[in-house]
């Protein structure tokens, strides 16, 4: 009988230099299953709760000591001797343990740490992938990308207020086709850039963050720099946006363009409208502010048939604001972030939940990342159809990426990639 040995936790640094949880799973036989946690800029309310020290004498009030400390004694007491192999079982003890309705007591950054690094060391135990071990059948599929190449929002300090364009290789015949179409895109997207004198810094997520004057004229660049690298905008890349429209939302108006731009609900709905018959966009993120049912309501009934409109802050992985959504026909597509809720099995039931109702689902990095490529494993396990893991610059937003092909190099001809048929 196999046994969970000792837990223990430590604080590690994310890719932007805040603190972060990382924890190591030692089995009864040796086995070590090691998992770290991202963490977000554009948090919406309704997410798990990230627990950090306020301290303001270490790393301006971000360690997570305290989190760490409850890891290495609490958890670790609790779970000691237990069997690691119902990964059911160890999500349902972390969450009476912690016995709150947000993860606040624990926090939920350091709940999911133990929660993935269990699962880790289980898959590591059996000798199998890990997206093997978390794949309930022999059935795979490889994810169509959602790459960042343009950073606005939270993520930069540029003047644009929406936060991520990206592009969706949907044409492409596999996933390293893919990539491969999305990093010649990016490349040539650089250098249009510096032609035009804007600058090639990057954002958070590893995207340009040029000083462009709106989102029509970033847009301008990418399509662009698509058109330069030889691919069609009518089958090959086609354009995500992620608004994180809760970010402009102040005194009920949506506050775009530094200000002067001043919009209600349904101008902003009828800006979405004139946005997807302007331009090759099939996915909206976040296109309404976190509270708003009734907004994406009307939004999805008049162009949910036309594009993907996801629900990142609006459901916030969680399974009652999903269900919310799904009875009120409020977008067609879920974000799922794994620290959103705070374990791996709540993310899986949201995950089902979604599909068994027909949204579509994509599986999300944060804008603070570190090295572990667990959501790489978990897009194909989970068959979800499209991941979303940053731009083709950085390492912690790559390595999800590399992880995908040596997936896509185990799978052979097993693996499928769907490019555009995943859209709902
Ligand atoms: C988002 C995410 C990831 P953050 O809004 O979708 O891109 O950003 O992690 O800052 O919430
Ligand atoms: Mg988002």
């Amino acid at each position: 009988m196999i046994e969970i040995m000792n837990i223990f936790g430590r604080e590690i640094l994310d890719s932007r230099g805040n603190p972060s949880i990382e924890v190591d799973v030692k089995l009864s036989n040796g086995v070590i299953g090691r998992a770290s946690v991202p963490s977000g800029a554009s948090t919406g309310e309704h997410e798990a709760v990230e627990k950090r020290d306020q301290d303001l004498m270490r790393y301006l009030g971000k360690g997570v000591k305290n989190v760490v400390k409850s890891i290495n004694s609490e958890i670790n007491e609790y779970l000691k001797g237990v069997s690691p192999l119902d990964q059911r079982k160890i999500d349902q003890r972390l969450i009476e343990l912690d016995g709150t309705i947000n993860k606040t007591r624990l926090g939920a950054n350091g709940i999911l740490g133990v929660s993935l690094a269990v699962s880790r060391a289980v898959s590591l135990n059996n000798r199998e992938s890990l997206f093997r071990y978390l794949s309930e059948d022999d059935d795979f599929l490889m994810p169509t990308p959602l790459m960042n190449i343009i950073n606005g929002g939270a993520h930069a300090n540029n003047n644009l207020d929406f936060q991520e364009i990206m592009i969706m290789p949907v044409g492409a015949c596999s996933f390293s086709e893919a990539l491969r179409w999305g990093a010649e895109v990016f490349h040539h997207l650089k250098k249009i850039l510096s032609d035009r004198s804007f600058s090639t810094a990057v954002g958070d997520e590893g995207g340009f963050s040029p000083e462009v004057k709106n989102l029509d004229e970033a847009l301008g660049l990418v399509l662009k720099s698509i058109e330069i690298s030889g691919r069609n905008l009518d089958n090959e890349i086609k354009i995500a946006v992620d608004a994180a429209s809760s970010e402009f939302f102040n005194n009920n108006n949506y506050q775009i363009d530094q200000g002067s731009t001043i919009l209600n609900t349904d101008q902003m709905i009828k800006m979405w409208e004139k946005l997807v018959s302007d331009y090759p966009l099939i996915s909206i993120e976040d296109p309404l502010e976190e509270n708003d049912f009734e907004g994406y309501q009307e939004l999805t009934s008049s162009i949910g048939k036309k594009v993907q409109i996801v629900g990142d802050d609006l459901f916030a992985t969680n399974n009652k604001r999903l269900e919310k959504g799904i009875k009120n026909n409020s977008a067609n597509s879920i974000l799922i972030k794994l620290n959103q809720i705070g374990t791996l099995t709540e993310t899986i039931d949201t995950i089902n939940l979604a599909k068994n109702s027909n949204y579509g689902t994509i599986i999300s990095h944060r804008s603070g990342e570190t090295e572990d490529t667990y959501i790489a494993d978990l897009s194909v396990a989970l068959k979800a159809g499209q991941i979303k893991a940053g731009s083709l610059s950085r390492s912690e937003r790559l390595c999800k990426y590399n992880q995908l092909l040596r997936i896509e190099e185990e799978l052979g001809s097993k693996a499928i990639y769907n490019g555009s048929n995943i859209l709902k």
